[in-house]
């Protein structure tokens, strides 16, 4: 009952700024001297999961004509930069990192899937013990709602990140109206304006905060209530219709659900990430 989209309804920088600008998006205001200089690297760990750097800044969370969970429409600040996963967690890195993968769809390229809160909180705890991210100082984590909308936006004020016409989703996302049914390999489709892939669409991604309803205004780096009785998924997936997959569209879902339409990106907060032990394309 769980594993599928119905089943769900029940519960229910580093950052490219130069491609921002030349998008003719508003880029969000830099931390000073850190993300100014332009693009750098993105950062590849031990198991091969690749980060972006978003800068700090400030984004409207929520959607004025969206679900009444999306509002009211709030600002938020995000007072550090962060990095976050450029594709979701693929099985070959859940693998890696847990030993087995439990996902309906197993090649190695594709997003795991079936995985719970715990279950994604436990591959970022394992990640983070790995000798090699020890060994710098590597905390992973889930992203924050906050966090994770705002890395969706990647500067922009639109239902998606690439505008408001949903015609768009077809060139940037898995949904159900063009992914036959089936997760797809991370990364085939265009990225948003700050390099992430997937954020809408293909599996929909756990973040870290308890379920609440928004309020007008919204504290720094908000991680959201402190007990809660549900959790959120983010994004859409390849089973959902394409308003599910808009930037701030919300989900609110059970801790314990497995579905094959739910998996996960990591985030890592920035002091800890240096220095890169690689240097990506
Ligand atoms: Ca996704």
């Amino acid at each position: 009952m769980s594993s599928g989209f119905l089943g769900r309804m029940v519960f229910g920088l580093a950052v490219a700024l130069a491609a921002v600008a030349g998008r003719g998006e508003p880029a969000p205001s830099p931390v000073a001297g850190d993300a100014s200089a332009g693009r750098t690297a993105n950062l590849r760990n031990s198991v091969g999961v690749e980060f972006v750097l978003i800068p700090a800044g400030t984004f409207r969370m929520g959607s004025a004509d969206g679900h009444d969970q999306e509002q009211p429409v709030h600002e938020v600040r995000i007072t550090k930069p962060f990095y976050l996963g450029v594709y979701e967690v693929t099985n070959a890195q859940w693998k890696a990192v847990m030993g087995s993968v439990p996902s309906q769809w197993q090649d190695d390229d594709r997003p795991v899937e079936r995985v719970n809160w715990d279950d994604a909180v436990a591959f970022c705890g394992r990640l983070s013990t790995l000798s090699e991210e020890k060994a710098v100082g590597r905390v992973y984590r889930l992203p924050t709602e906050a966090e994770w909308e705002y890395a969706c936006r990647a500067g922009s004020a639109t239902r998606y990140s690439f505008g408001d016409d949903v015609t768009g989703l077809e060139r940037h996302g898995w949904f159900d109206g063009n992914s036959d049914g089936a997760t797809h390999p991370v990364g085939r489709k265009q990225p948003n304006a700050w390099g992430l892939y997937d954020m809408h669409g293909n599996v929909w991604e756990w973040c870290a905060d308890w379920y609440g309803a928004y309020s007008a205004e919204a504290a720094p780096d908000s991680e959201g209530p402190a007990a809660g009785s549900a959790r959120i998924d983010r994004g859409g997936s390849w089973n959902a219709p394409a308003g599910y997959c808009r930037s701030a569209r919300r989900y609110r879902i059970a801790a314990g659900s497995r579905s094959r339409d739910l998996g996960l990106r990591v985030a890592l907060s920035a002091p800890g990430a240096q220095p890169p032990l690689a240097v990506g394309p």
